[in-house]
């Protein structure tokens, strides 16, 4: 593990933006140091299921997260060379989660690709997801989901585009670390990621980029 990772597991804030600061003053590219700290933020999740961290740890290492980001994310959108729009891809976390670090770096991603991103937030009700797919005529939706307890919700917004109709228009890419082959199965997805650059390439593949 990094310096940087272990800051991070180790909630140690102030070394956390100090190590940042220095690897961006050193030329790393500002992904991987995101790649980085996720490793740290697994560690985190880690000591949270052994028990050794609690519910205000897992909440500090995400706000540190998220001040990295903040650091980071302009920095992504600049570094792309990207101007114009490959197509529109619609993202969400379903309903009953409320993850967003690892949606949002999607979103960045893609934004930064060249597509024009709907980003509905997190705790999207089912409704939500089928109005604005049609709406918004995209061709691929992304459902973020972290936790096991909202993989059946994503097979919900899968059955419900079915109903609405619009299931052959819209490919559907699930994410989060947990996404496996197995689950995308039990959802109906057509595709599924488990880091951001496999969802990039593959809404590229489905606007035939
Ligand atoms: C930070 C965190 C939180 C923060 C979230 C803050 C926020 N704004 O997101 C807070 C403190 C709020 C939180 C709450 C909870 N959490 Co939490 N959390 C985490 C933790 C430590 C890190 C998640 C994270 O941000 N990772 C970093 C990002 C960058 O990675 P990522 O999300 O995986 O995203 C990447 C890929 O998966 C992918 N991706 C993600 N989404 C999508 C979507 C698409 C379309 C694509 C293409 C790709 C993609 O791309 C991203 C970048 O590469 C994880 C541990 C872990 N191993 O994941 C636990 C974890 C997810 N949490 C867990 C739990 C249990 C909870 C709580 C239930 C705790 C509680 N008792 O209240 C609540 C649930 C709240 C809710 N209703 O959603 C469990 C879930 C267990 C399970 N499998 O069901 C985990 C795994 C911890 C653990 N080991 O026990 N959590």
């Amino acid at each position: 593990m990094t310096n940087l990772a272990e800051a991070l597991r180790d909630l140690n804030e102030d070394l956390v933006n100090e190590l940042v600061e220095e690897k961006l003053a050193n030329g790393v590219n500002p992904i991987d140091i995101i790649k980085e700290c996720n490793e740290g933020i697994v560690a985190v999740g880690e000591l949270f299921a052994s028990g050794h961290y609690y519910l205000t740890e897992l909440m500090f290492s995400a706000e540190i997260m998220q001040v990295v980001m903040e650091k980071l994310e302009p920095m992504i959108a600049k570094s792309s060379a990207a101007e114009q729009t490959i197509g529109t891809f619609v993202i969400g976390t379903v309903s009953g989660d409320i993850h967003d670090i690892g949606k949002n770096i999607v979103v960045n991603l893609l934004r930064s690709h060249g597509f024009k991103v709907i980003d509905l937030g997190v705790d999207v009700p089912v409704e939500k997801f089928v109005e604005i797919v049609r709406e918004s005529g995209t061709k691929v939706l992304g459902l973020s989901a972290l936790l096991n307890s909202t993989y059946p919700e994503m097979k919900n917004v899968i059955e419900a585009l079915t109903e609405a109709g619009l299931r052959d228009q819209v490919k559907i890419i699930i994410g989060g670390t947990i996404t496996s082959e197995t689950v995308r199965e039990f959802t109906g997805a057509d595709a599924f990621a488990t880091e951001a650059l496999t969802g990039v390439k593959y809404a590229k593949s489905v606007y035939g980029k």
